[in-house]
């Protein structure tokens, strides 16, 4: 399937034989374009950037590098190939073919599903604008500009969606997208994560191994909808999810090892004077891992939730990867949901319907893949011979959604009183002095192959070249 790269918005969907969308669409792209400029990567418009652009969906073409300027990249319409007479997987149309078109007693949930996704691309780009201006490296500014424009692309892959398949609702809805802004308090996008600031490295860092992991899981649900076109396109997306949540994954681990060579230098792990050095101490790092990793555990939503039954039971959205499991009906089968006891102490656990436990049986599908990573970071920490571990807290620490919403535990998931919390959360999250601190790290490095001092440089460069070629010219 090629790219017709002579029209103005690449696609391999055949946009020049729909005039009427063609036009809609390339009415929607000033105003991607004027939003891109003003809440996209800031004073970083002009320069040329070491990027990918996706030029084809096939195994060996669908990443081209080379030199370009940011507003000048080719975002596209990519869907995965079609595969032949494609048949929903799971609920109670299963075996019946996929839906080309939306069903219309579905539209309504279809369409809040694909804004719900579609509101979290631009708003990742609105949290990490500024980034670019505290960058510990050229090869950390190229990556972190990749990851921008991809999220750039993934909000048009679900306007594509709204404009194909919803008519003017759909429009509408797509100029809400560029309209609600991250932690604009009058119109702020959808979901708590994506309204929290990430002016630092290490919030970046755990964004992209914690929240862009979530993209991950949502989109491998999305990708066994029964609405092919939504399916296609999520499968798509997927592929470059892989490169986001390396950055983070990566990130965080040249982070431990730069820490870990300073400890071993200085024959001590005390913060104060880690801190001297110039370094991120393992507490901090643990702090922001608790923050990232909790505010993440709510995007999967309620752990009982009559919405995700619905979705399932629809064909709309499955779990994650529904081919591994027997059952793809799960009408009959329970699933056990932890939750407060009745009796106010302690907790306990509920058997409810399977299909109303989607969200929970999600989550802890990301949980898992969340502790492959972590496994790794202190794999490090020990080969440095340290004596310390980073941890994921219980999911029951900071939850604002789900059974445990409102109250309060430690990170071990041990019940405490609000007063205690009050008390201790500086423990367990950072704190103004945490943050102060890691700001006070945030210089700008920007000479080829040079590298701050908070963190060791990548094992590699990008696309085999070499780690002081100049992947940003500023
Ligand atoms: N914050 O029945 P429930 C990504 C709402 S990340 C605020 O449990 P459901 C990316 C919920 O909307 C992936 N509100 O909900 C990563 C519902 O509202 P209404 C993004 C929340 O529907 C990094 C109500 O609470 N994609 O791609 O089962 C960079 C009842 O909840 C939150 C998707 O999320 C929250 N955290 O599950 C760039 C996929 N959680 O209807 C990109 C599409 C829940 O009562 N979305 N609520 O007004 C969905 O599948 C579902 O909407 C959710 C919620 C899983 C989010
Ligand atoms: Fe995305
Ligand atoms: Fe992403």
């Amino acid at each position: 399937m090629g790219i017709n790269y002579a029209e103005k918005i690449p696609n391999n969907v055949d946009l020049s034989d729909n005039r009427t969308l063609q036009r809609a669409l390339e009415r929607w792209q000033p105003q991607y374009q004027a939003w891109w400029r003003k809440l996209g990567p800031e004073g970083l418009m002009d320069n040329d950037v070491y990027l990918r652009t996706a030029t084809s969906v096939d195994a060996k073409g669908w990443a081209s590098y080379g030199m370009v300027k940011m507003p000048d990249y080719r975002w596209g319409i990519f869907l995965a190939e079609p595969v032949a007479d494609r048949r929903i997987g799971f609920g109670d149309h299963r075996g019946e073919p996929a839906w080309q078109e939306v069903p219309g007693e579905h539209r309504a949930t279809l369409r809040r599903l694909i804004v719900t996704q579609g509101d979290t691309e631009p708003a990742s780009v609105e949290q990490q604008r500024r980034l670019g201006l505290c960058c510990p490296s050229l090869y950390d500014l190229r990556n972190l500009l990749q990851v921008n424009v991809e999220e750039g692309r993934h909000l048009w892959a679900m306007v594509y969606l709204l404009h194909a398949h919803f008519g003017r609702d759909g429009r509408e809805e797509a100029e809400e997208l560029l309209e609600r802004h991250s932690g604009d308090p009058d119109k702020p996008r959808i979901l708590g994560t994506f309204n929290e600031p990430i002016d630092d490295w290490l919030s970046f860092f755990c964004f992209t191994f914690f929240t862009d992991r979530d993209g991950k899981f949502q989109l491998m649900s999305l990708a066994e909808s029964g609405f092919d076109p939504l399916s296609r396109t999520c499968r798509f997306m997927l592929t470059e999810e892989a490169h986001h949540m390396f950055v983070g994954d990566t990130g965080i681990g040249r982070i431990i090892k730069r820490t870990a060579e300073v400890i071993a230098e200085l024959g001590t792990d005390d913060t104060v004077r880690l801190r001297d050095h110039g370094v991120i101490d393992l507490p901090l790092l643990q702090r922001y891992v608790n923050f990232w990793f909790s505010s993440s555990l709510d995007l999967f939503g309620n752990d009982i939730s009559t919405n995700a039954a619905n979705y399932f039971a629809n064909g709309i959205k499955g779990r994650p990867d529904e081919g591994r499991f027997e059952d793809h009906d799960c009408a009959n089968a329970l699933y056990g949901v932890e939750r407060p006891a009745a009796d106010g102490k302690g907790l306990e656990t509920e058997d409810v319907p399977l299909r109303n436990a989607m969200n929970a049986v999600t989550r802890s599908a990301y949980i898992k893949d969340c502790e492959i990573g972590v496994k790794r970071w202190n794999r490090l920490l020990r080969r440095a011979g340290i004596d310390a571990e980073i941890t994921l807290p219980s999911p029951r620490f900071r939850r604002t959604i789900g059974p445990w919403a409102g109250l309060h535990f430690d990170p071990v998931g041990k019940a405490m009183t609000a007063a205690e919390w009050n008390g201790r959360h500086d423990e367990f999250l950072p704190s103004e002095g945490d943050r102060a601190y890691v700001t006070s790290l945030m210089r700008r490095v920007v000479d080829p192959g040079k590298i701050a001092g908070w963190i060791a440089p990548p094992d590699r460069g990008v696309n085999a070249q070499p780690l002081d070629y100049e992947y940003v010219r500023l």
